[in-house]
């Protein structure tokens, strides 16, 4: 297919393609570790693309976010310290720091020139977050720190690129034992898990070696517009409740003294997240996968 111009799509997943009208290119460099690009898109504001996928827009980066640190920063009762593998445009880390309870919240990035890129050219995403005064970024190999550290963290949340490709060992069973390791007794851990309908079989396997690591795992999705087949999904684990045991006026309670109020994330929404689709339901109980478009 001749590339029309003006128009960007990431590379075609089954046979699938979202294309978004784009104007001005901010950014387009090789870092020492990928491709990165920053462009603005019509649709959705600027938009950070790594390695020719969507990582985050100005306009849809909330609905992410939010769900990425919200459902475990509120599953846990009082996170105190907290971890993020990733997340280098900084959208999950304002997250994680507007939650009161949390004094101290890592950013582990391997590439320092997202942080600077997205910094200059999508500051919104981030909103001051890296230098607020629980905020320690660090560049680095995440899943080196999670294998290396001595610490423990409340809460870790895993804000990767794809499970395909040089992400593909932030969704291995030997990573998920690291970060049970890094887990304090009652920890939470949060990663998103990609497509269910263009990802279906390695969502499968993520949540299967999670759940051989954690007991159980348990997926709830979101829709995000910029992502490939928009459903997203993201998987849970926790050490101490779960996540469906949460009360609803416990978060109202808590959001209540929260710095910003989210704009997709509500109480209600937390445990609703986990209903899901009956395909994407059955398949994730097993034994027989159903892929719904298999490749
Ligand atoms: N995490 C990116 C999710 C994967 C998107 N995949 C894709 N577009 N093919 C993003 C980092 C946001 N902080």
């Amino acid at each position: 297919m001749a590339e029309e111009p003006n128009w960007f799509a990431e590379p075609p997943l089954r046979g699938f393609r979202q294309a978004y009208r784009v104007g001005d290119c901010l950014v387009r460099e090789d870092t020492a570790f990928q491709s990165l690009e920053i462009l603005q898109s019509e649709a959705l504001g600027r938009m950070l693309v790594l390695n020719g996928a969507i990582q985050t827009t100005e306009l849809d980066e909330f609905i992410y976010h939010e769900m990425l640190a919200l459902v475990p920063l509120l599953t846990h009762p009082s996170p105190r310290k907290a971890a993020i593998v990733g997340g280098g445009d900084g959208g999950t880390l304002r997250r994680v720091v507007g939650c009161p309870t949390v004094e101290a919240a890592y950013q582990i990035e391997l590439d320092p020139r997202v942080t600077q890129a997205c910094l200059e050219h999508i500051p919104s995403v981030s909103a001051g977050a890296v230098s607020h005064p629980a905020a320690r970024v660090v560049y680095g190999d995440g899943a080196r720190f999670m294998a290396d550290s001595a610490e423990t963290f409340d809460v870790i949340l895993i804000d990767s690129t794809d499970p395909i490709g040089p992400a593909e060992v932030l969704f291995s069973e030997g990573f998920y034992r690291d970060v049970f390791a890094r887990l304090s007794s009652d920890g939470v851990m949060a990663t998103q898990s990609g497509s269910p309908l263009l990802m279906h079989e390695e969502l499968l396997l993520a949540r299967q070696r999670m759940a051989a690591v954690f007991g159980e795992a348990h997926t709830y999705c979101a829709c995000v517009p910029s992502y490939p087949g928009v459903l997203w999904s993201f998987t849970l684990c926790s050490k101490g409740r779960s996540p469906l045991d949460v009360p609803v006026s416990e978060i109202e309670a808590r959001l209540a003294s929260w710095g910003e109020r989210p704009h997709y994330y509500t109480p209600a929404l937390h445990s609703a997240s986990f209903a899901l689709p009956a395909f994407l339901r059955d398949s994730l109980a097993g034994p027989h996968p159903i892929d719904l478009f298999p490749a």
